[in-house]
């Protein structure tokens, strides 16, 4: 082999190197390893159209279609095969013998009551159960750029025909909702198993024509037919702070079937569990920040204002100059009424 031929075999390897580097970043960074390079950041784009879950030796992108974009804006995403058929099974095993009756969180008390809007089962699994749950945490945690500590345990939900969930907020409404790592910032919703007819994940506040493979509950909005090993990544909270009203949800109800689906709720902040202290992180919007002397006149005003009534009710929200309204701050209204003070932080 001539001096060309050696070059070349030497550049090869190094990308190769940088290949492996890429899919086995979270190994090298406990190794001490050295920063990616260039040449491993080329093959990034490769690995992200692969199967989280595969080997790089076993990756075909042409075969996986990768992270799709659902709404830009709102930051909802969908990932093919997040999950390998395995997992999705070893998951519903782990859930089958606990599932109960789910419950929902009253917005005013924060307090967990069963209520006819959702009718599912559902348990949860312990953050880091054991290393295959660890390790689909890690990679939600790669996925989404927030720590594995910031997430609560992984909820499993079982839906039978005719249960659903109806439209809700992930977020908390309640005062106390923040105290342990701030309020629920994303939301990563897997799919245990192929659902034979409805069961959608839809999104109402986002408008979309679907068409006839959908049940007529996902027609009009921005739906996902679950599948199995399929993940729906969404945004509580907006990059300014402020809730996102766009992450309203609904399951549809299973009209044949059963529905198996596994949401992990992930924190602004660290999410203690047992034995670890929790932190209360306050909700701070851009808002709160320029307009300190922006007030809300009531508690419930933060609540109010996530389920609509800024556009329903806006004289009592929001008002006028003349006779300002309750929940001015919660309607993200200050700067009509208040003088912008630039935060110096
Ligand atoms: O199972 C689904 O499709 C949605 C579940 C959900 O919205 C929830 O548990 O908050």
């Amino acid at each position: 082999m001539g001096l060309g031929g050696v070059a070349l075999t030497v550049a090869l390897l190094a990308i190769q190197a940088g290949v492996i580097k890429v899919y086995y970043d979270t190994k090298l960074a406990e190794t001490g390893a050295p920063a990616a390079t260039p040449a491993a950041l080329v093959n990034t784009t490769a690995a992200a159209t692969c199967p989280a879950y595969t080997e790089p030796t076993e990756c075909d992108p042409a075969k996986s279609p990768g992270i799709e974009v659902l709404h830009e804006d709102a930051r909802i995403f969908l990932y093919r095969s997040f999950l390998s058929p395995e997992e999705c099974e070893h998951i519903m095993k782990l859930a089958e013998p606990n599932m109960a009756r789910s419950g929902v969180v009253d917005t005013e008390t924060g307090e967990s009551k069963v209520d006819n809007v959702r009718t599912s089962k559902g348990t949860f699994l312990q953050r880091g159960h054991d290393p295959v749950i660890a390790g689909i945490e890690a990679r939600i945690a790669k996925w989404t750029l927030m720590p594995v500590g910031n997430g609560e345990g992984l909820q499993v939900l079982k839906y039978e025909e005719g249960e659903e969930y109806e439209g809700h907020f992930d977020y908390f409404f309640h005062k106390e909702g923040v105290n342990n790592g701030g309020n629920r910032y994303l939301t990563v919703l897997m799919y245990l198993n192929d659902v034979e007819e409805g069961g959608e994940t839809c999104f109402p506040n986002i408008p979309a024509e679907n068409g006839p493979e959908f049940s007529e509950c996902a027609r009009k909005v921005l739906a996902v037919k679950p599948r199995r090993g399929d993940a729906v990544l969404f945004h509580s909270i907006k990059p300014t702070g402020e809730l996102e009203r766009r992450s309203l949800h609904t399951a549809c109800p299973v009209t044949k079937g059963v529905k198996w689906s596994a949401p992990k709720w992930v924190h602004v902040g660290h999410y203690a569990t047992a034995g670890e202290q929790a932190v209360r992180i306050e909700q701070v919007t851009q808002t709160d920040l320029n307009y300190p002397d922006c007030k809300d006149g009531n508690e419930s005003c933060q609540s109010w204002a996530s389920s609509g009534e800024c556009d329903r009710n806006p004289t009592f929200m929001i008002g006028t100059k003349e006779a300002p309204g309750n929940c001015i701050k919660s309607c993200n209204k200050c700067a009509d009424f208040f003088e912008f003070k630039a935060a110096s932080r």
